[in-house]
């Protein structure tokens, strides 16, 4: 697996999937979900409303992913995922980590060959960026023995100055 860092805006990405790192309510909000749902179309919307009505009447529990159409976006899929909200008082690493090893199950599942992860958590669920940035990296190559090469790219993409030292850091150590 090949896991590469592109900084920017993650509705840009050209890979098959993308992640979105959502709520558990699943019909958009700010941050990284917003700019999805405001650059790929009310079709997304459509497809999440679907899923409450569907799947998940009582939204999507941390830690878990499910896909979407991306609309107009380049990515084919997006896959939400719901990330826990940081605490610290209680370690929620494992639903953290979760979250990555999860979404490639669902890529490798729609046959994606390349995904885009945003820095789960580290935003509004105010996660601190460098232990993200970590479990991130830990867990995406941790999955490559479970999913082997399905997934053959998975690209990191920080946003702002601070997330991309993190995560170069992590991917260099
Ligand atoms: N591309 C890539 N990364 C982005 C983008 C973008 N266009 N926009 C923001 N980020 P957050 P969370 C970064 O808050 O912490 C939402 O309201 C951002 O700088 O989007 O998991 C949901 O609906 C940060 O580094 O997600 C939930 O309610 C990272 O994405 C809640 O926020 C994650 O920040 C989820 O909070």
């Amino acid at each position: 697996m090949d896991i590469e860092i592109r900084p920017g805006d993650i509705t840009t990405a050209e890979t098959d999937a993308i992640v979105n790192a959502a709520n558990s309510g699943l019909l958009g909000g700010g941050g990284v979900d917003g700019a999805i749902h405001r650059a790929g179309g009310p079709e997304i919307l459509a497809a999440c409303r679907e899923l409450r009505a569907t799947s998940f009447p009582d939204g999507l529990p941390a830690g878990q992913a499910v896909a979407t159409t991306a609309g107009r976006l380049p990515a084919r899929w997006v896959i939400h995922t719901v990330g826990p909200v940081h605490s610290a008082s209680e370690d929620r690493s494992a639903t953290l980590a979760s979250c990555y090893r999860e979404s490639l199950r669902v890529a490798a599942g729609l046959g994606a060959r390349s995904i885009a992860f945003p820095a789960i958590s580290a935003g509004v669920y105010g996660w601190p960026m460098d232990d993200a940035a970590r479990l991130a990296v830990q867990t995406v190559r941790e999955s490559v023995e479970e999913l082997g090469e399905t997934v053959g790219t998975v690209v990191f993409v920080p946003f702002g100055e601070a997330a991309e030292r993190a995560f170069r850091a992590r991917l260099e150590a």
